[in-house]
């Protein structure tokens, strides 16, 4: 590591002791780009890894609503518009108990490469709420919405910051969102939220973006290794919107998904979760709330094994769809003993930086990073965005097709990238060195601030 970069990262360490998963971050992109820093003296006089480490903005703010029984209920919103240099912020929005700032602050850092790296202009932000959608009903949800937004409006815009939806924010919450956004403003600015319902300027391929986008970058590394995706088998963690977009295209290409875990265990079904009965369940098993993977195997009478991930088992593939710090040194031993060749992170930082490191160290695995992996979510908030502007709607083919362009170059150039600085075919370094030239370009250029 550079000098500077030890001492930047040291600093930060220092300062934010309370604050382990945007540490964790900002270490593994800073560890990796350092022959881009060592090239770059004038980064340091710039200030500029203390800079993009720091947000330009945090928003913190109280979020009150009544549930059904008439009980007040008092929430913290956060929005942190981490870094506009590219562009207008954005990024999505998570409701779930973990949410603290500490969380929002990784998500936001990690987006802003991400951004960076769909070749379209957004900078990187984050949002959410401690709020648990499960359990709650449709009104509360809808009350909690409101709330939300009501404080939440004055600091967005189409071409300020743009949310959308993550973790426990779906179709259902963007559309209450949108809603009480629309009612403030007095206008119909519906650029400034993504992930939209179709009749308000959704864009068509929204819902499959991320999973759809995982899997086109897959192929683009398989075809590096001088294979398919025929016949492969993959084990998934997650059963949300990622994990369905993924299986899906995986399926479509000759995979076949035997593996998917929730928070309550994993389930294994040897046929594959393959038919359109089954991939159609997972939706249910999302709308239900129950936030239980154990309801499909109930339902297709296949093996559930409690309380474990899994991680243990021996597939071609790997990719955990679910949410940060699901794969730590411990379960990447197993992985490891296994052979598995494809570790693709599909979720924000499923990764222990240690598990990262040492999975990057076996022969023969090929690690994919997911902030370049998961870029087509956001890719198509993008595109979602250009269609709200132009006041048009595009096919679901042209949609589909510039996902699949953008993210074999994502990958191509990732590749190109960490070859150039000598470090062979490695897509973690290659994506946080391509994300991080263009946001560093893009604030050298604009002066000191
Ligand atoms: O992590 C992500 O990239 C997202 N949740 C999607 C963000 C977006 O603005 O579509």
């Amino acid at each position: 590591m550079s000098k500077y970069i030890d001492r930047v990262v040291k600093e930060l360490q220092a300062k934010h002791p309370t604050e382990p998963e945007f540490l964790q971050t900002v270490e593994e992109v800073y560890s990796s780009i350092a022959p881009v820093v060592d090239a770059h003296p004038e980064y340091e006089k710039a200030a500029l890894l203390e800079r993009m480490a720091e947000p330009e903005r945090v928003i913190e703010f109280r979020v009150t609503w009544v549930d059904d029984k008439g009980k007040v209920n008092v929430n913290t919103g956060y929005r942190v518009q981490f870094n506009g240099a590219c562009g207008p912020y954005k990024g999505g929005l998570r409701f779930a108990p973990s949410v603290n700032l500490s969380v929002v602050k990784f998500l936001g850092f990690e987006q802003t490469f991400k951004d960076a790296l769909t070749t379209l202009p957004m900078g990187g932000a984050k949002g959410g709420s401690d709020f648990d959608p499960n359990g709650k009903s449709d009104a509360e949800v809808m009350r909690f919405c409101q709330a939300f937004m009501t404080e939440l409006y004055r600091h967005i815009g189409p071409d300020i910051d743009v949310p959308a939806g993550d973790v426990g924010v779906g179709a259902r919450e963007i559309g209450y969102l949108y809603g009480q956004y629309r009612r403030l403003r007095g206008a119909f600015e519906n650029g400034v939220i993504t992930g939209k319902g179709l009749s308000f300027g959704g864009s068509l391929i929204r819902p499959e973006a991320t999973g759809f986008g995982a899997t086109y970058y897959l192929q683009s590394v398989l075809e590096h290794e001088g294979d398919t995706l025929e016949g492969k088998t993959v084990a998934i963690a997650g059963f949300g919107n990622v994990a369905w977009g993924a299986i899906t295209k995986l399926t479509e290409l000759g995979a076949k998904v035997l593996y998917m875990s929730g928070p309550d265990g994993y389930v294994y079904d040897p046929d594959g979760i393959s038919t359109k009965k089954k991939i159609n369940y997972l939706l249910e098993m999302r709308a239900s709330g129950h936030n239980k993977v154990e309801d499909y195997a109930k339902k297709f009478k296949v093996k559930f094994v409690k309380g474990k991930k899994p991680w243990g088992e021996k597939v071609d593939i790997m990719m955990p769809c679910a949410t940060q710090n699901d794969v730590d040194m411990e379960e990447a031993k197993k992985i490891a003993k296994n052979k598995i060749k494809y570790y693709i992170e599909v979720a924000n930082m499923p990764t222990t930086n240690d598990a990262l490191q040492f999975l990057l160290k076996q022969k023969g695995m090929i690690v994919a990073p997911s902030k370049a992996v998961n870029a087509g979510g956001v890719l198509v908030s993008g595109l979602e965005m250009c269609q709200n502007s132009e006041r048009l709607a595009w096919t679901a083919e042209e949609v589909d097709a510039k996902l699949h362009q953008v993210m074999k170059k994502i990958h191509d150039d990732s590749a190109a990238a960490a070859e150039r600085y000598g470090l062979g075919y490695n897509l973690v370094a290659g994506a946080n060195i391509v994300g991080f030239q263009k946001v560093a370009d893009a604030m050298m250029a604009q002066g000191i601030f």
